[in-house]
Formats: structure tokens, sequence, C-alpha cells
């Protein structure tokens, strides 16, 4: 009786685990998420807030496939800055900007994780940074649409997509000249953009665009495109633009930029977790540390006080940098003293290391650091890594060193220049923040990070 009862229990146990495991991620089933949810209208039912919204155009983007999380957040910028100033203008008035679906990138290396199709919501407050700029999450987007009547399967027409290009000669006469060209090109050699590979976007006209210049030109390439279509009819319209991340800024580290990166705060449920965190093992907090972090980006201003919490951060990027960069990547040993000269300086003890290193690194780098209190950061539960994602421990690193009373990145690394940017809307006094590891100990062979300090 008793060890039919132990078996059961245990069966129990089991089951539970695998289904912890097998968390079924809300979004990877996206498309009939939304269409299951959403009714087919026709222009008598049509709702009252669609049928008004005259002149409605989608912008859909996407990058190069192989560029990683914090490039894609710079593309981000450029495009809602875009957007933003492009919506004031009487075409654009009901313009929305669509953000990509995430696939998993290249530094996802967590294979038995579900790490496509996810949405931005899982690791940015979308509210937050719509406040800014007039943006859909792609479920969002699927499901307005849809309330205009779409084409039975249903699918969602793509009215253009135009695939940007890099001049072969950026420098005509000497010097950099903005442009745009469209050109020949077959669409089967485009295939990998992960947009295109979405079976509910069909599109009808796919144009090539040599493209040279920043995301305010964006906005000739579309009137001249609405110039040959009929815009006065109630159909939305829908854009795309894959490589995205060959638009430039229109003016980088502007007011504008900073308010745009302003908006883009992390999902509260990161947020949680690293406060959780950061209380836990540095018995520290918002309050403590003297942060600037009001309820809302609007409210934020001028600060240069903040504490931090007493530990040092330290951002060590590896993987492809110790062999892709190996005249600037330092070596273990020399990060290691670095960062014991750096504590000592600071009378602090605790080194918080947020990195890519693998786990024999890890140990390598530790047994280097006698007599100092290396901290890092894990997830409680297979639950919780299956919640979060590799994007989503990556985030919370970004936070709890944001958070450090001093930070030291990694030379050209967009991780640390994502880290350097939340600092400076906390309002850390810059000298505790634009850190850059050098490649040799005694600090004589030095590459410096660029300062972009904050407007506003
Ligand atoms: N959890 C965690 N992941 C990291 C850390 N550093 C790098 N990664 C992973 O590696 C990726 C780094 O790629 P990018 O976001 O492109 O940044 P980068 O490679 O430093 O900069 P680029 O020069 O633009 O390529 C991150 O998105 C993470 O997935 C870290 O400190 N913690
Ligand atoms: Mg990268």
């Amino acid at each position: 009786m008793y060890c039919y009862l132990l078996i059961l229990i245990s069966a129990c146990i089991l089951l539970i685990e695998i289904n912890a495991l097998n968390i079924k991620n809300p979004t990877t089933d996206l498309q009939s998420y939304v269409f299951e949810t959403t009714p087919q209208f026709d222009e008598k039912t049509c709702p009252k807030t669609i049928a008004e919204l005259k002149n409605t155009i989608y912008i859909l983007y996407d990058v190069n496939p192989p560029e990683g999380f914090n490039l894609r957040r710079d593309v981000y910028i450029r495009l809602a800055v875009f957007v933003q100033k492009l919506q004031k203008k009487k075409l654009f008035n009901n313009v929305r900007l669509v953000l990509p679906p995430w696939r998993r990138l290249f530094h996802w290396k967590s294979n038995h994780l579900s790490q496509d199709n996810l949405l931005w919501k899982q690791f940015f407050n979308i509210e937050s940074m719509r406040r800014y700029a007039p943006i859909l999450d792609f479920d969002e987007f699927l499901h307005e649409i849809s309330l205009f009547g779409l084409p039975e399967s249903p699918y969602v027409p793509v009215h253009k997509i135009f695939q940007l290009m890099h001049f072969e000669d950026m420098f005509e006469d000497g010097a950099f000249h903005d442009k745009y060209e469209f050109t020949e090109c077959r669409k089967e050699q485009y295939q990998r953009s992960y947009l295109l590979q979405q079976s509910i976007l069909l599109d009808n006209d796919f144009l090539c665009l040599k493209f040279q210049g920043s995301s305010s030109m964006l906005e000739r390439v579309l009137r001249q495109s609405m110039a040959s279509n009929d815009t006065t009819n109630n159909e939305p319209k829908v854009y795309a633009f894959l490589n995205a991340e060959i638009v430039l800024h229109d003016s980088w580290g502007d007011v504008e930029f900073w308010k745009a990166r302003r908006s883009m705060r992390f999902a509260p449920q990161l947020l949680e977790i690293a406060d959780k965190f950061r209380m836990k093992h540095f018995r520290t907090n918002n309050s403590i540390e003297e942060v600037q972090r009001p309820p809302m980006w609007e409210f934020e201003k001028e600060y240069r006080s903040a504490l931090g919490g007493r530990y040092l951060c330290a951002h060590l990027r590896r993987g492809d940098f110790v062999f892709g960069r190996e005249k600037t990547t330092p070596t273990l040993k020399s990060v290691a003293v670095q960062i014991r000269d750096k504590l000592k300086y600071l009378n602090l003890t605790t080194v918080f290391l947020a990195t890519d290193a693998t786990a024999f690194e890890m140990q390598n780098l530790k047994s280097y650091l006698q007599r100092v209190r290396p901290v890092r950061y894990s997830t409680d539960s297979l639950e919780q890594k299956s919640m979060l994602k590799d994007g989503g421990i990556a985030i919370i690193d970004q936070i709890i060193c944001s958070h450090a009373a001093y930070f030291i990145g990694t030379y050209e690394s967009t991780f640390t220049y994502r880290i350097y940017e939340e600092r400076e809307i906390m309002g850390f006094p810059k000298m505790n923040t634009f850190n850059t590891f050098c490649k040799s100990e005694d600090l004589s062979d030095c590459s410096k990070n660029s300062v972009w300090p904050i407007v506003y």
C-alpha cells in the first residue's frame, strides 16, 4: 500500500516538473492566438474607432539576422524618433511602428528554451515606450489590422517591402552624401529575414533600395511610394523595411534620442527580479542608492548624485570578442587584477560579474579573485529560466550593473553601452560609469569607450 502511494506521489512530482519545463510560451502560437480571439468585421459592423482611422499606415521593420540584441535596441530608437516626428505631419497622423517579433538570436545559446516569436513586452515596458512613439507589439498589430477586415486565410497584405542595402561607393567625390536609389534584385536572395518568414504576411511588391542617410530620409521614400498608390481609400497601408540597421540616427545623442531611450524601460517582471536580487545580495534598493527612478520617464530630469549599491559591476564580454577582438579584449588574469585594484581604491569588497563567459572561464577568473566576493546572477529554477529566457537573464544582468556604485565595461560592446545609458538616466557621476577594461593589467595599453552624456 505504502509502495503504491509512493509511486503515485513520485509520478505526480515528475508530471509537475515536466509541465514546468514545457510552460507554453503564450507567444509561440502568436498568429493563431490573435486570430482565434479576433472576429472578422465587415464594413457595417466595423468598430467606430477603426472606421474613423483614416490613412492608417503600419511601418514594419527587421534587422540583419546576425545582429545582436543591443544593436537592435539602438535601431528601434532610430525608428521611434522617426515615427514620432512623422506622425505630426498630416498625411501620417495615423502612422504606427510595428515591433518585429524576436527570434532566437545567435547569443541565445539555451537550445532547450523556446525563444522564437517573442514579443517585445517580454523584455520591455511597452506602455512606457508608447508614451514616446506610436508603436505596436506584433500581436497588437495583427489584432488591430484584422479589425479592418482581412483577405481570407486570413493574411496581412504588405503593400511594399523595401530591402535596404548599402551603396558600393559610400564616399562619392570624397564626401558622404545622403542618397537613395531603387535597384534591381531578386527576392530569393533575402529570405533570411524573419519578417519574410512570417507566413501571415503577404507581400505585393518587393523592392531593393540602396540607402545612405538618416531616418528622416525614409519619409521621402514613403511619400514617393504613396504617390504611386491610391491613398484616398480607408484601407490601411503596410510598408516594411528590411535591414533597417542601415538607416542612421537623425541625430545621435540629442534630446530626442534620449527621450526615446528613456521611454525604453524594462519589463516590470524583470525589474522586480533584479530588485529582489539586489536586496538579498547587496542589501540595497533604489532609495538607498539614491538613483533617479520616478514612476514615469517623463518626470526624469538632470541629476548627477546617484550613489548606487556598495558593489562594483564588471561587464566582461567574452565569447566572440575573445577571438574577433583579441587586440582589445583582456585576459581573465588582467581583468582580475583590474577588478582587485579598483575595489581596493574604492574601498569595496564585492564585485558583481555580468558576463557571457563559459563555466570554465568563470572558474579561472574566480581563482584570480582571492579576498574578493564575486557575485553572479542565476535563475532560481528551471521554471524561472524558461520564463525569462536568455534575453531576460541578460537584461537582469544589465539592471544589476546599472545600480552599482561603480561600473567597468568592455571596449566597443553594445551591451556595455546600454548599461552606460541606463546609468546616465539614473543620474550617476560620469566617472563612475564611463569606464573600460584595458587590455593590459598595468593599464598601459588602453582603448577607452566614448563618453556620450545624457541631455535633457
Ligand atoms: N547574461 C548575459 N549575457 C550576455 C552578457 N554579455 C553578453 N551577453 C550575451 O551576448 C549578447 C551580446 O550581443 P550584443 O547585444 O550584440 O552586444 P555586443 O556583442 O557586446 O556588441 P556588438 O559589438 O554590437 O556585437 C547579449 O545580447 C547577450 O545575449 C552578460 O554580461 N550577461
Ligand atoms: Mg554582438
